[in-house]
């Protein structure tokens, strides 16, 4: 056997953690960490493996397909491309511009063809109906960077590696292995900041594997961390601590600050919390003593009712207490490609507002709709109604609210066509699929993820394997779509055909370590000499010049989010009853989203999608371990498997997305059987963080039946 290695990184979650892939001719025979990457050193985690059932896998597309009635057709590429450019060409003179929507999911940001070419597109056609899996996730981060300072991608990055406090609220980062946190085993350093005296302290409706490895966890109310937080800022005021240190001078509103946070002393928020006002308290003064603290909060205070607060207040927490841009705190990246004075050049800086969704009136983000108004946007009738969709790497069907109306609608649609390598829940409604190449057929490098590195690095990989001739890259299979249905107009100029290298070249030479300014900087010719990566260092102070805002200052209390507190306020006297439910999810180390269960390795053993159930809500609601129960809201109802546990917060049920593999007519033949129930087809589409129209998938009242 004659096998060579091959060295690339996982493009599976954020943590981008390298692997050496030994292949023989054409097969994957092993995937390993690899050792010698500077940042992962080694580490990689159970989906990795999957790399090579994703590749070997027999239900991956290879070619397009064409949908005839409810059959399918292998077509080629030519006859594929004509159609799709003919019935978008037609639906956008026919109704215009707005009738064409695209969805954008997840794998987007780790696809260096989607992250340039991908968006070139989409944004090229022009069209207020762009949706992306942003409104599911990390939209309130995202605002509170354009709000802030300046630009919707400048998201600061807990400095993990040299904190001697994170305060982690709505993350689980020991099984996501981070996110807007890109940190190669990030249980390593987690640990790590134990080890050398730290804590690490977790705030969670449920008692997670990373509440494991805090020293201390807070259980707290699903949807409350704002009220939390603007807690923090009383205590913050009210007891001096208030010390941004060296940004005082660029930073603006602390007396708003003090003013809006002062009805909120923790006496008055802790019954609604959940959490202990003593706690607060004394949290506020760890913060504020500990030269080296973070607060972190993830999908779980993005994805709530008060997402755009909650991710606001993180920052003000890190900004009064001088852990804003400084070592050990929340810092920013420079990346070796800096894509934020590229994406402000092409006015992607951010903006919101700009115009509302037509039927519920939410706000347009970044020139994107919240994925939430999708469904009405289709079936609403009159001007501007959605017509025909792209999708391309999403599976909205089972990641948006109320999958189950979206599903009803997308059958409404006179044409749908999607870029993606699966026949499954989203994609069997379209009427063309273009299969791009896997992850191992082509070449990478972290465009989008660099941005939020916890190190800066640079790292460029060959594809493993020369792609078939009968496959295309994503980068390929957009710009042909934009030739033909902009007819070679600007965008598809503006890409050119020279692929995605040669703007990495460009981007890495006049980048802040490129060969233009340092003369022995980086270069696409040395990272191919570099197949593990290059370090760049840990993260630096990058402020004031980093802020993108007109007045180079941070305004701490924006209206925005100051015209959002009566919404708040109310929920103080909201009080949970005690017979009340409200659901929440949950992520696992062996499924990404809902992509990956056709991986026999990963979805082996006991069934996952399970509801857990806190011992005493099981009593109240007469529900019992391993045995089904009926799980209702206002949208739908599952059937799905008990888990009983005190590792849930009393009134609080956990339900894992991405599953409900049962529907007809996909082709995942090892995912169906292991189909699980998905918890979007209870979720609310009209339950959403009204300051953002992020969906609130967390904190839903739900109902709990034997
Ligand atoms: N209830 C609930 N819902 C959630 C969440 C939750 O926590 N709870 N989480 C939300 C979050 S954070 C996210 S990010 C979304 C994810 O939502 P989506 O992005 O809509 O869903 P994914 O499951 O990631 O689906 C990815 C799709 O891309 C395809 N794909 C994979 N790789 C590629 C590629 O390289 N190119 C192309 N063209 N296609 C590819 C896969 O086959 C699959 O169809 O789900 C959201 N939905
Ligand atoms: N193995 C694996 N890794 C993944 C993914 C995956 O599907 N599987 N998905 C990737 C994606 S797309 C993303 S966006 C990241 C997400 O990365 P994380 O944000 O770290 O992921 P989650 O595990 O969803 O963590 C959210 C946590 O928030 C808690 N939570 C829920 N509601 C609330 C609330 O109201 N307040 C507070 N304080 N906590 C709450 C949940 O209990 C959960 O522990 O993970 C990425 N990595
Ligand atoms: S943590 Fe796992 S899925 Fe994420 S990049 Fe590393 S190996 Fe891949
Ligand atoms: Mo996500």
């Amino acid at each position: 056997m004659t096998t060579t290695t091959h060295y690339h990184s996982c493009t599976l979650c954020e943590a981008t953690c390298g692997i050496a892939v030994t292949v023989d001719a054409n097969r994957v025979v092993d995937i390993r960490g690899d050792e010698r990457d500077p940042f992962s050193r080694g580490y990689i985690c159970p989906k990795a493996t999957a790399l090579a059932d994703l590749h070997h896998d027999p239900d991956r597309l290879r070619t397009p397909l064409v949908r005839h009635g409810l059959e399918w057709r292998a077509a080629g590429w030519d006859e594929a491309f004509d159609l799709v450019a003919r019935r978008i060409r037609d639906v956008r003179t026919r109704y215009g511009k707005h009738a064409l929507a695209v969805y954008q999911g997840n794998p987007s940001a780790h696809n260096l063809g989607l992250v340039t070419y991908g968006q070139a597109f989409f944004r090229g056609l022009g069209t207020r109906n762009l949706y992306s899996a942003t409104s599911v996730d990390q939209l309130p981060h995202m605002l509170a960077a354009l709000q802030l300072f300046g630009h919707q991608l400048l998201m600061p990055v807990p400095d993990i590696d040299r904190t001697d406090l994170l305060v982690c609220l709505g993350g689980n980062p020991a099984v996501s292995n981070g996110s807007i946190m890109t940190a190669p085993n990030v249980r390593a350093r987690l640990k790590a900041i134990r080890a050398r005296g730290g804590e690490v302290v977790l705030v969670d409706p449920r008692r997670t594997e990373t509440a494991a490895l805090a020293g201390e966890h807070l259980f707290i109310r699903p949807g409350t961390d704002a009220l939390l937080l603007l807690s923090l800022v009383q205590v913050l005021f009210a007891e001096g601590l208030v010390a941004p240190g060296r940004l005082t001078p660029h930073l603006r509103g602390l007396d708003t600050l003090r003013a809006a946070a002062a009805d909120y002393p923790p006496e008055r928020t802790a019954p609604v919390t959940g959490v202990a006002a003593e706690r607060v308290t004394e949290l506020a003064r760890r913060l504020a003593r500990t030269e080296r603290a973070a607060v972190y909060g993830r999908v779980g205070v993005c994805t709530q009712e008060f997402g755009g607060l909650s991710a606001w207040l993180v920052v003000v927490v890190n900004a009064l207490t001088g852990h804003l841009d400084e070592p050990g705190g929340a810092m920013f990246t420079t990346p070796a490609i800096d894509t934020l004075p590229l994406a402000a050049r092409a006015g992607h800086a951010g903006s919101f507002g700009a115009y509302r969704s037509r039927a519920r009136g939410l706000p347009e983000f970044g020139g994107e709709l919240p994925v939430a108004v999708l469904a009405e946007e289709i079936e609403t009738p009159g001007e501007g109604q959605v017509r025909a969709l792209i999708t391309s790497a999403g599976n909205p069907v089972l990641s948006a609210p109320n999958g189950t109306r979206l599903e009803r609608a997308l059958t409404e649609l006179d044409f749908m066509v999607a870029i993606d390598p699966y026949l499954n829940e989203t994609t069997r409604h379209a009427d063309v699929i273009l299969p791009p190449t896997g992850p191992l057929e082509r070449s990478h490098y972290e465009l989008a993820l660099t941005n939020y590195a916890v190190r800066n690095v640079a790292k460029y990989s060959p594809a493993v394997f020369p792609r078939g001739r009968e496959q295309r890259h994503d980068w390929e299979i957009v710009l042909e779509l934009a030739t033909r249905v902009l007819g070679g107009g600007a965008p598809a100029r503006f890409l050119g055909g020279v692929g995605p290298e040669a703007m990495l070249e460009i981007g890495l030479r006049t980048g802040p370590y490129g060969l233009r300014r340092l003369r022995k900087g980086l270069s696409l010719g040395r990272l191919k000499r570099e197949p593990h990566g290059v370090d760049l260092g840990p993260l630096e102070r990058r402020l004031p010049g980093r802020l993108a805002t007109r007045d180079r200052t941070v305004d701490l209390a924006p209206r925005v989010y100051l015209d959002d507190l009566p919404r708040l306020r109310r929920l103080l006297d909201r009080a949970p009853r005690r017979d009340e439910l409200v659901l929440i999810g949950r992520r696992q180390l062996r499924s990404n989203n809902s992509w990956l269960h056709n991986s026999e390795r990963l979805v082996k053993g006991k069934p996952r999608c399970t509801l857990l159930v806190h011992p005493d809500d099981a009593r109240r609601h007469g529900v019992a371990d391993g045995q089904p129960a009926t799980l209702s809201s206002a949208t739908g109802s599952i059937r799905v498997p008990v888990e009983v546990t005190d590792a849930i917060m009393p009134g609080v049920v956990s339900l894992p997305h991405g599953w409900g593999h049962h529907r007809r007519g996909t082709r995942l033949r090892v995912a169906a059987e292991h189909a699980g129930v998905s918890v979007n087809d209870v979720t609310d589409e009209g339950f959403v963080d009204e300051l953002t129209g992020t969906a609130a998938l967390s904190g839903l009242r739900v109902r709990l039946a034997p």
